[in-house]
């Protein structure tokens, strides 16, 4: 040991310190995103490990204390001396800022989270972590807390030479975090996105919290082949075979897949190094502009489209596909607002070049999907024709009328969006005591009759045609698709209103599909809410409760004692509840539970709508319990 090595140390500790000061720059957030966000950096490196070709498993745990294990079977991370540093080089990969992929010697660092930041930055945000490597028959341990170094790199044991690899625990850090607990299913997906984007590689989780640990396997020897396949799970491919386009070209490894289904709807989903671009951007243009271009010149040449027909526009291409575009690119350019757009232009061009020829091949080849594919497109572009002279009806109506509001609604007589909340509420008796019930002067009310149309199922000029949608659309004022514009919603809150059971839940579903399908921004700037009905009124001496579901009636009973003055009465709808009643407990803004909607953009391809709780002011403390995130996974795809 000598001076200089102190000076090292220094110097790393305040690389470190600074990803503690600062630790949203690095992984996002201290949220539950940016916890998770540990776990991916690494298992990045052990994909890293894989990619290169010596990795094929992963074994990652979640342990009773909430620490996480991440075990690979590659090389071991090296433990030689690393001269610049005089440290063993996995001490460097552990302790130092950006130290990555290329430190080491071969290869480039292809995989990596939203900031590909690496193992140190897991470390600084641990209470402790260590590294377990087996390498040339011998074991290494080392142990660091809050990303300081314990003890050096020691040799703990041996091992057979032909057994390598690298473990590492850690245990993310409460002063830190925001949220410290795992959870399974966000992690699970994108585990199997991850082994779906790497084939062969087999990526195994296991949660030890539970009494019966919970396990699940993701290998897919298909890979995206495999993704495309599971998108269209629970739902009619059009033909049988996926569509597999792979090369490289101008430094970016390009890999596609393709399937259309019975749908109307598009379900393509990019990534960049394995991380997913919600965003697009120059890999996602490549693959649009290759699929119109290739699809048109076929239908042309083999006279599926007549001299007098228009061109087919990508849309009508991609109605009811399901794709997957992966790259991998060393030096990948992030833009737009969340950094999640690819910028690299030499990307598009390497996706257009390879899907172009290679599509253009397979269509030469499979003449039946070709037809297939543009019917199908043909039917769309007819369809849209359809769509266009509805819609033009609709805004020529509007137009003339003023802002015709539909005849249903109750609307509210503030002007002031910003005041203004508007209740769809299912059926028009439910919609009835809703109008009775309401503040008329910020609430209005849209009574939707029953179930309203599937908008996966259904073409835009159906969808245009449905009398529930189109009040919904003028009611808000908004537009929708490309005529959507934010600053004329006439509501701050849209508050969906339906009966606490199944067929409620599944209408909730129905609107928020068509919510996120058509006017996606109005969930992603939090306008969009559910209200939440009590399940029970309890009576007892003229006073009155209200539960909100069994373990808060249970709760109540204890409370107030169980005996025969005790009134119980299960609400089986909206419409079981008088006017008073459902203004008490639903929509008095000082009273009532109301759950916010958003979008989980990280999970895309398992799109997450989460709802986050609001309450009024004057909560009975006893309610409290409910304030816990509730999550609502909704698989808008299946
Ligand atoms: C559980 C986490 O980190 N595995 C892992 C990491 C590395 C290697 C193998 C590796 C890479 C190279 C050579 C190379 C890393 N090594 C480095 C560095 N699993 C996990 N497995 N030999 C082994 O890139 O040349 C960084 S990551 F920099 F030390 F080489």
């Amino acid at each position: 040991m000598n001076t200089e090595y102190g000076a090292d140390q220094i110097q790393i500790l305040e690389g470190l310190e600074a990803v503690r000061k600062r630790p949203g720059m690095y992984i996002g957030s201290t949220s539950s995103r940016g916890l998770h966000h540990l776990v991916y950096e690494i298992v990045d490196n052990a994909v890293d490990e894989a990619l290169a070709g010596f990795c094929d498993k992963i074994e990652v745990s979640i342990n009773e204390d909430n620490s996480i294990t991440v075990i690979d079977d590659g090389r071991g991370i090296p433990v030689g001396i690393n001269h610049k540093s005089g440290k063993p080089a996995v001490e460097v990969v552990f302790t130092i800022l950006h130290a990555g992929g290329k430190f080491g010697g071969g290869g480039y660092k292809v995989s990596g989270g939203l900031h590909g930041v690496g193992a140190s930055v897991v470390n600084a945000l641990s209470e402790w972590l260590e590294v377990k490597i087996c390498r040339e028959g011998k074991i290494y341990k080392q142990r660091y807390e809050r990303g300081h170094v314990m003890y050096p790199l020691k040799e703990i044991g041996t091992c057979a030479p032909e057994d390598t690899g690298t473990r590492v625990d850690f245990l993310p850090d409460k002063r830190i975090f925001e949220e410290t607990v795992f959870d399974y299913d966000t992690l699970k997906v994108r585990f199997r996105e991850m082994a779906f984007l790497t084939k062969g590689l087999k990526i195994c989780l296991t949660d030890k919290r539970e009494e019966k640990p919970v396990r699940r396997e993701f290998h897919y020897e298909g890979g995206i082949n495999e993704f495309v396949a599971y998108l269209n799970k629970g739902k009619s491919p059009l033909y049988g075979e996926v569509i597999y386009c792979e090369g490289e070209k101008d430094g970016v490894q390009v890999e596609v897949a393709m399937q259309h289904n019975d749908s109307y709807t598009e379900n393509t989903y990019g990534f960049v190094n394995n991380i997913t671009t919600p965003e697009g951007g120059t890999h996602i243009m490549g693959f649009r502009n290759a699929l119109t271009k290739t699809f048109n010149e076929y239908a042309r040449k083999n006279k599926l489209l007549k001299e007098s027909d228009q061109n087919l526009i990508g849309e009508d291409i991609r109605e009811g596909l399901a794709a997957i575009i992966s790259v991998k690119i060393e030096e990948p350019q992030f833009e737009g607002q969340t950094k999640q757009k690819l910028g690299n232009s030499e990307a598009r061009g390497a996706v257009d070049s390879i899907v172009s020829k290679q599509l253009e091949l397979f269509l030469e080849q499979n003449p039946s999907v070709a037809k297939i594919i543009v019917d199908k497109s043909l039917l769309s572009q007819r369809a849209r024709e359809a769509a266009r002279k509805a819609r033009d009806l609709t805004r020529r109506k509007s137009a003339l009328d003023g802002m015709a509001l539909p005849g249903k609604l109750a609307d509210c007589t503030d002007k002031d969006p910003k005041n203004c909340e508007i209740y769809l509420v299912e059926g028009d008796s439910a919609g009835g005591s809703a109008k009775m019930a309401r503040s008329p002067q910020t609430q209005a009310i849209l009574p939707l009759r029953g179930k309203i149309l599937n908008v996966e199922k259904a073409r835009l000029d159906r969808i245009y045609g449905n009398e529930e949608i189109r009040a919904m659309i003028t009611a808000f004022g908004t537009g929708i698709h490309e005529d959507f514009d934010i600053t004329k919603l006439r509501y701050d809150k849209i508050i969906i209103m339906t009966d606490a059971d199944v067929d409620g839940a599944h209408i909730d579903t129905l609107m928020l599909t068509f919510l996120y399908r058509f006017m996606p921004e109005l969930i992603r700037q939090g306008h969009v809410y559910l209200a939440m009905p009590p399940l029970f009124k309890v009576e007892k001496n003229k006073k009155v409760w209200y539960a909100y579901d069994d373990d808060e009636l249970q709760e109540i009973l204890s409370e107030i004692g169980r005996d025969g003055n005790n009134k119980i009465q299960r609400y089986k709808g909206l419409g079981e509840m008088d006017a008073d009643q459902l203004w008490e407990t639903t929509m008095d803004p000082e009273r009532r539970v109301l759950k916010r909607v958003t979008i989980n953009e990280n999970e895309s391809s398992e799109i997450d709508l989460v709802f986050t709780i609001l309450m009024g002011d004057k909560v009975e403390p006893r309610r409290e319990f409910i304030e816990t995130n509730a999550k609502y996974v909704q698989n808008l795809d299946i």
